[in-house]
């Protein structure tokens, strides 16, 4: 292993430092940052990573905003005021430090270590700052597990029964495709990067199939656009096998040679005849037709599967039967042929390798269940919450509820944040945490094929510190052994980095990318194959538990009273809540001029969104973009964007989906009205 090459912070003059950016994003752009006496002056994208090509979105190029930002926490401080009031006495490292160890020493001491509670998810994505030092602390000392629910959990399971999360087609791959459907995924905010491939396709004649509730600006350049009811991609992917067997387009010899479960998967798809499936999904017929006319007889044919089906009661069911497509029609086999989801698991990177600290026995909290887990669970109950690389109050389902638990006088929070957030409001203690480019991470995105070294370009902005730092601290204080943490992030880095598989490692820390199967470029069934223990594609998995039978359509619960299906997906200002703060004016959900014209609401009036759950006020957008039934507000809003400071996630209930316990916060059901003018 080669000597990291890395410098430390630089405090003067000016200079240019190659980086990564690790924030929770399929493209993990390769960064070019330029500091002149210590500070950020300009963040670019570089060509280091081909995929990044010189470009990035404008969330990372203007991150500077948020690393000198007035709401950025400076200094650990404690809880002055009343829980939720947001006030703060600023407190020294060793007091926090001292005082959570003591807190956390106490709750196990009369309730047992499952009474702690770790809660963390998307923000820096790397793996130094998620699964390692904090795995490792908070296993040895025994604290309930979080099963990491929020995001991915029916997609990844999907993924994991079917393909052994197979690496997908590369971006650059789609350029080859005749064919690509767009399936419950908006790369124009949500990975940039694959948009210009796309493109690149349809110039040389491609056709582009969006299928999305909402007019996306993909949709707009699609020869097809299918509006379907959030909820009901399960009969609409279902009606396109069913029509691969019936007019006997599906690859025979593929499903003999390559997969189990054929025949299953077919009897499943019986009662789902186009008709009805359009029906239900609320699309023309017609056009599912189209659909299934050229996904029969088009190739090479790729299927980009995103994220925005898989949130709904039927979401895992979804997702399998949209990644069995390109195996019924033998799709793969050819570049430019098959289906991009993740791409997490193209490095074959175990996290129980990179932890290396046996998970002990402790229960399981699903994440979704936040405000439950806080409110209800006993034996033992939660005492202490420890939140990192997460804002749940913005992001978890069923806000009102997480408020009602964060509120508890009883409760011990502790928030390790960049930035003053609606979390940090209930925190007891605050511990300031620095961002990407003040530490040392390694960045793995899930859709471009590199791993590679974030580095600190600047000095800790403050008294901020890293997880891993802050972990190491409380390990010594808590009297852990062993913990690697001695070394400091440096450290921590050559270790994770020694860890990884292959020479990845020793190439991340050598400056080169590591770059997964196939060049990066994986033709699925030539470069890669499915990593399941038989090494089949698996098209029924009993295995799988599903809460109304695999492949079993759950109707939609809309009722008279709350009529309209509201949906949040990802927008361009934030990437989940992260940068809410930098936000502008005031949300707005998005409606279809009938809806609002039932209503007689118009353009910019104050409505008010409710259900049984909460209450949302806002303005509304009537636009033709929605479908009518179909309201939409952003993902990741922040108390200050709404008249009441509530968000979508007041609306969002904490059910879960069919298959790997996943949020569903694309099945909410809700009413309009205008809101009476103060
Ligand atoms: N700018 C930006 N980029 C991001 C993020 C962000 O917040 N902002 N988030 C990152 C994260 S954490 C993730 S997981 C990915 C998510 O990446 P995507 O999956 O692309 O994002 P989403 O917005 O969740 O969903 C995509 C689309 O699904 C549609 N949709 C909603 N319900 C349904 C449905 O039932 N069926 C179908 N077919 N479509 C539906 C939405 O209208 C939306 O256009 O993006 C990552 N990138
Ligand atoms: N209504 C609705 N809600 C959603 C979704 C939706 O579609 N609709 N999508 C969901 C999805 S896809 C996801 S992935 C989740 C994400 O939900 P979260 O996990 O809450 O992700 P973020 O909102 O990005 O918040 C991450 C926080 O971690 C902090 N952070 C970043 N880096 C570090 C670090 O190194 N150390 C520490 N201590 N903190 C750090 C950031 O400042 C930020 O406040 O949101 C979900 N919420
Ligand atoms: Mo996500």
């Amino acid at each position: 292993m080669p000597d990291p090459k890395i410098s430390p912070p630089r405090s003067w003059g000016r200079s240019i430092v190659p980086t990564a950016c690790p924030l929770d994003c399929p493209d993990c752009c390769s960064l070019s940052v330029t500091v002149e006496r210590g500070k950020i002056v300009k963040i670019d994208g570089s060509t280091a990573a081909p995929s990044t090509d010189g470009y990035i979105c404008g969330k990372v190029r203007h991150f500077d905003r948020r690393v000198y930002h007035e709401a950025r926490i400076l200094q650990p401080a404690v809880r002055s005021g009343p829980k939720g009031s947001g006030r703060f006495s600023n407190v020294t490292w060793d007091e926090a430090l001292d005082l959570i160890a003591a807190r956390m020493q106490e709750a196990r001491d009369r309730f047992g270590a499952e009474s702690v509670l770790p809660y963390h998810y998307g923000g820096s994505n790397g793996i130094l700052t998620n699964d390692f030092a904090d795995a490792r602390f908070f296993r040895r000392f025994g604290a309930s597990r979080l099963a990491r629910t929020l995001c991915a959990a029916p997609t990844g399971e999907a993924a994991t029964a079917m393909y052994g999360r197979m690496a997908g087609v590369g971006y650059d791959d789609y350029a080859r495709a005749r064919l690509i459907i767009v399936w419950g995924c908006n790369p124009s905010a949500t990975g940039i990067h694959l948009v210009s491939h796309i493109k690149r396709a349809q110039h040389a004649g491609a056709k582009l199939v969006v299928i999305d509730p909402r007019r996306t600006p993909l949709a707009r350049l699609a020869d097809l656009h299918l509006p379907v009811r959030p909820g009901t991609d399960l009969p609409v992917a279902l009606s396109l096998i069913r029509e691969l067997f019936v007019r006997g387009q599906a690859d025979q010899a593929f499903l003999a040679t390559h997969t189990l479960g054929s025949d299953q998967l077919r009897q499943a798809a019986e009662p789902w005849p186009l008709a009805r499936a359009a029906a239900i999904a609320g699309i023309r017929e017609q056009d599912l037709a189209t659909l299934a006319d050229w996904y029969g007889t088009i190739s090479p044919a790729v299927i980009r599967c995103g994220w925005g089906q898989e949130r709904n009661r039927n979401g895992g069911g979804a997702t399998m039967a949209i990644l069995a497509l390109p195996a019924v029609a033998g799709k793969f086999g050819v570049r430019g042929g098959g289906y991009t989801m993740s791409n997490s698991g193209a490095w074959n990177i175990k996290a129980e390798t990179i932890i290396g600290v046996p998970q002990p026995a402790s229960r399981t909290v699903n994440m979704n269940h936040l405000g439950r887990a806080l409110l209800e669970y006993q034996d033992p109950p939660i005492q202490v919450l420890f939140v990192y690389n997460c804002n749940p109050v913005a992001t978890v389902p069923d806000q009102n509820r997480v408020k009602r638990g964060l509120m508890r006088e009883d409760l011990f929070t502790v928030v390790h944040e960049q930035v003053l957030t609606d979390t940090t409001a209930y925190a007891d203690v605050i511990l300031p945490a620095t961002t990407f480019l003040e530490q040392y991470d390694i960045a793995k995105g899930y859709g471009a094929y590199h791993l590679q070294l974030v580095q600190p370009v600047i000095a800790p902005v403050g008294d901020a510190r890293s997880n891993h730092d802050v972990f190491g601290e409380l390990a010594a204080r808590l009297g852990q052994d062993g913990q690697a943490t001695d070394l400091g992030e440096a450290g921590g880095l050559m270790e994770a980095a020694g860890r990884l598989p292959d020479d990845h490692g020793a190439a991340v820390l050598d400056g080169k990318r590591a770059i997964a199967p196939g060049g990066g470029a994986p033709v699925q069934f030539v470069d890669v194959h499915p990593k399941t223990p038989d090494g089949k594609v698996h098209l029924y998995p009993a295995a799988v538990e599903a809460r109304h039978g695999l492949y079993a359509y759950a109707e939609d619960p809309a009722t008279d009273r709350f009529p309209l299906s509201l949906i949040s997906p990802a927008s361009e200002h934030t990437v989940s809540s992260t940068l809410g703060e930098l936000r502008p004016g005031m949300a707005r959900l998005k409606m279809h001029p009938a809806d609002a014209i039932a209503r007689v609401i118009a353009d910019g009036d104050p409505i008010k969104i409710f259900n049984e759950l909460g209450e949302v006020h806002c303005e509304a957008a009537i636009t033709g973009d929605m479908r009518e039934g179909t309201v939409s507000l952003p993902k990741g809003l922040w108390a200050k964007s709404t008249f009441n400071g509530a968000t979508a996630n007041a609306l969002v209930p904490d059910s879960l989906t069919d298959i790997a316990g996943g949020a569903c916060f694309n099945d909410a059901r809700v009413q309009v009205e205008l809101l009476a003018r103060h």
